[in-house]
This record gives C-alpha cells, structure tokens and sequence, in this order.
C-alpha cells in the first residue's frame, strides 16, 4: 500500500467483469488501512451504502459498532473511534502533503521561470526507457544546450551514473518506499546542481504511470513515455497520468515488426484521452524520430527566453 500518497485506497475502484450479463460494479470494493497500532485492516462497503472516502460519519454516533466487513479476529477489532481516526488522519494527511507539494510546485516554477530555464518532467511506467532517451538526447544536444537532470527512482544510483557518464551534471533522488518525486525532492536536487540560466533541467521520475501525475513539481510540461512492448491500450487504462502530461513519447519503435502494437490505435487512445497530446515516435537505438523530439525541445527551451 502507497503510504505516501494514499493513492491505493481501493475505496474508489469499481469492477466490471466483461461479459457478464450486468455491467457496472459487481463486486463490493475494500480497501485497507493502517491503524496507529499498525494492525492491518481490510474491510469492504457492503454493509453500510456510503460513499467512497467519506468515513468521519463512523465517529458521529450513528456508527457506534465495531464495523461488521473488518477480517480480523474479533478480540483485536478496533473501536469505530479507531476506525474514523485511521480514516480520518489518512485524509488529512493526503490533502497535507497535496497542499505543501503545490506551494512548493509553484516555488519551482517561479524559479525556473526567473532564470528562463525549462524543466521537463518524464513519466513513465519502469523501463520504458526513460533513461536510454536521456542519454542519447544529451548526447546529441549538449553542445548546443546546457542541460542538468535529476534522476528519481526508488534505490540505487544506476541511472545517474548512465547519465554522468555522458558528462552531464546530474542528481539521483532515491525515494526509498515513495512511488513518485515531489517538489520539494526538486528543490533539493536545484540547490545542489545550480543549473545555469536558459538551460534544460530534465526529470526523470521514478518509473509508475499513477502517482506521478498527481504531484507537480513546478516543470513547464509533463512527458509521458509509453513503450511498445507495454501494449497500446496504456493510455485508456492510466488516462490521468496521459491527460496531466502534454507530450508523450512513444519508444523503442525498432521492435515494432517483432511485437503486436497497433501504432495507429495507441495514437487513436492517446488523443481520445487527451486531444492536446503533442506525441513523437522515436527509437533511441536506431534514432528513428529524434529529430522531431530534438526541434521541439530547442523550440521550448527558446520559448523560455521570451
Ligand atoms: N530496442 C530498444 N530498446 C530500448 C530502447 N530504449 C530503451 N531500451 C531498452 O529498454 C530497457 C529499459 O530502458 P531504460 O532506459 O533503463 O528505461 P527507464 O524508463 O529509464 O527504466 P526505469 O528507470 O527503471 O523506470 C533497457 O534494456 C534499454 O536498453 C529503444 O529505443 N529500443
Ligand atoms: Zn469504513
Ligand atoms: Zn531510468
Ligand atoms: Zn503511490
């Protein structure tokens, strides 16, 4: 469970089975929570008809019983007190941490836009090749545009030492057990590589289509990375992670005779879910459609000195 961000509370899932007889949900979602014990709790909402995520009515005096759905052994079963303040606190908690990153987003942004620098923020589900792009486009651009990256992932420094490899400066942020990078993991990453003015600070965050799209960090764009060997119905299935982003990169084209990806219905997706997507095709082994990434990024990073 993402104690991060809250964002596998299963409260809000529906399920639909396809090709049963009745469509909508089916099956009664549960979800989990932690209690300040740290006792596991999993229960569902067939019981009581209330809407997902809104639990204060447990400690309002209507709901004074040990919840009936909760799987543990009776003699262990939290008070319904216990039970709101578990529920209680976990929102409280998730708007907390979304109003500080904000402000701290619109920091950043600020930032950036008083030294004319554009941060780009790539997102992507692990192994895309977030990286392998990074690498080949520093390669092929740092003479002509300064560019920094900070590098997100949960352990190791790998990626950051593919990249400083290139020559460039760059930062790993390890996120340990967060799914996602933050504002102020931004912040922290700036302060330490001081990128100069009119340059290009590449993200790259750490590889997961949900989190990340709900995170700001003050960059110009988000740019989703979508492999094809990840199958092309991606963006129908994580459409918020397609609609916060304004580009996505469609990679590791070379291996289309070898994989079963319709080109032509994952573009039809991607604009379905959001009909602004400027989106590139591109291989970093072969090349194939860097140019077209390239003259976009020097035409925004231009866009950033006006
Ligand atoms: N054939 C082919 N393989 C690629 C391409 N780009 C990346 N790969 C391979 O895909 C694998 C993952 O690439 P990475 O660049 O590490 O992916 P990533 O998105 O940075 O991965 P995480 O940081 O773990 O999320 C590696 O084995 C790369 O060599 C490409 O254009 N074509
Ligand atoms: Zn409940
Ligand atoms: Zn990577
Ligand atoms: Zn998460």
């Amino acid at each position: 469970m993402c104690v991060t961000c809250g964002c596998s509370d299963g409260a809000q899932a529906t399920y639909t089975r396809p090709g049963a007889a009745t469509t909508g949900a089916t099956e009664s979602p549960s979800h989990s929570h932690v209690l300040a014990d740290g006792t596991v709790v999993t229960h569902s909402h067939d019981e009581h008809d209330h809407a997902p995520h809104e639990h204060a009515h447990h400690g309002n005096g209507h709901h004074q019983v040990s919840h009936p759905a909760i799987a543990i052994p009776a003699a262990s079963q939290p008070s319904a007190e216990t039970h709101a303040l578990a529920h209680g606190t976990t929102l409280t908690l998730e708007q907390n941490l979304l109003a500080k990153n904000d402000r701290l987003a619109t920091q950043n942004r600020d930032w950036f836009r008083a030294h004319s620098i554009t941060a780009l923020n790539l997102v992507s589900s692990p192994g895309a090749g977030k990286t392998t792009l990074l690498v080949r486009t520093i390669a092929d651009l740092q003479a002509e545009i300064p560019i920094t990256v900070i590098e997100g992932d949960q352990e190791t420094a790998n990626d950051a030492e593919r990249i400083a490899a290139t020559g460039c400066p760059t930062i790993q942020v390890n996120t340990g057990t967060g799914c996602h990078l933050e504002a102020a993991m931004i912040d922290r990453g700036l302060q330490a590589l001081n990128p100069p003015d009119h340059s290009l600070v590449l993200i790259e965050n750490v590889g997961n289509l949900v989190c990340p799209a709900l995170f700001d960090l003050g960059e110009h764009a988000k740019v989703a990375m979508l492999s094809v060997t990840e199958g092309e119905d991606k963006p129908l299935k994580y459409p918020h992670m397609f609609r916060a982003s304004q580009v996505m990169v469609l990679t590791k084209i070379d291996l289309l005779p070898y994989v079963n990806f319709d080109v032509q219905r994952c573009l039809d997706y991607a604009r379905q879910v959001n009909p602004q997507l400027r989106i590139f095709q591109v291989s970093a082994t072969t090349g194939a459609g860097l140019a077209d990434w390239y003259d976009w990024l020097k035409a925004t990073v231009q866009s950033a000195e006006a």
